[in-house]
């Protein structure tokens, strides 16, 4: 991949056949990339010239290294449109990636002057509290906290709570899901939360808050999810007026 008599740079070749390969997937996510040294060996060029390249695809987010274990390959970003409102299921779904869901907890819990206020309910009401883990083939991408009126989504069970608790309210309740309002923020891994997605703790996340209502306006959840920040991105569509 590198011709020296090019009027490229060294480096830049050798990054830009870094990420052909991975393109190509002859270098795949979570891969282990070879050092430093066996690059600098292989092509015959300085280690000042790899390390270069090795740096500039770090921070590009190619790759990312371990101290004390090596440079490897990073996993593309799942690329979110925030215009619809879908489920985390629907989402990976619609990307070919395999959903999947760990439950951490499932209970009932009364709802606090606050959630009673988000979920126009009485104070004291009870509500489904769930946390789970979500996953697409495999990875874990983010941390969810939902509440959920215990009197709306009668019938709730943590089995369902591992599928799609949309496909639940709208398929099996009958009810339809209308409007949704989403406040997005930076903000870090806290302990727990870094065990759950397996990240270093203060790790960067994207916090969402989302509350979702029903075509009658009645709000149907109030959710918490910290998306792990080196798996997700955002996107937005604009019109300008
Ligand atoms: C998404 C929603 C969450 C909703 C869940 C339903 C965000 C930030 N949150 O994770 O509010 O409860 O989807 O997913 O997008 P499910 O139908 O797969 O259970």
């Amino acid at each position: 991949m590198i011709q020296k008599n090019s009027p490229l740079p060294i480096y830049y070749q050798l990054e830009e056949g870094i990420k052909e390969a991975i393109q190509q997937q002859q270098l795949m996510p979570g891969e282990m990339i070879p050092s430093e040294r066996e690059y600098a060996e292989k092509y015959g060029i300085s280690r000042m010239t790899v390390r270069q390249a090795l740096s500039n695809l770090v921070n590009d987010g190619y790759l990312y290294r371990q101290r004390g274990k090596g440079t490897f390959v990073a996993h593309q970003k799942i690329e979110q449109p925030l215009q619809g409102l879908t489920s985390f299921s629907e989402d990976m779904r619609s990307r070919g990636l395999v959903p999947s869901t760990r439950v951490i907890s499932f209970k009932e819990v009364e709802a606090t002057i606050d959630l009673a206020a988000k979920l126009d309910v009485k104070a004291g009401a009870p509500l489904f509290e769930l946390k789970r883990v979500r996953l697409a083939d495999e990875l874990p991408m983010a941390y969810e906290m939902l509440y959920i009126s215990k009197e709306l989504a009668h019938g709730l069970t943590e089995e369902i709570a591992v599928n799609s608790i949309y496909d639940y309210v709208e398929n099996k309740l009958g009810l339809k899901i209308q409007h949704g309002r989403q406040v997005l923020e930076a903000s870090f891994a806290r302990k727990t939360e870094a065990e759950m997605l397996e990240v270093a703790e203060g790790a960067p996340v994207l916090l969402i808050e989302r509350r979702s209502t029903l075509d009658t306006n009645k709000p149907l959840e109030v959710v918490r999810s910290v998306y792990r920040a080196d798996r997700y991105k955002f996107t937005i569509d604009m019109e300008r007026f």
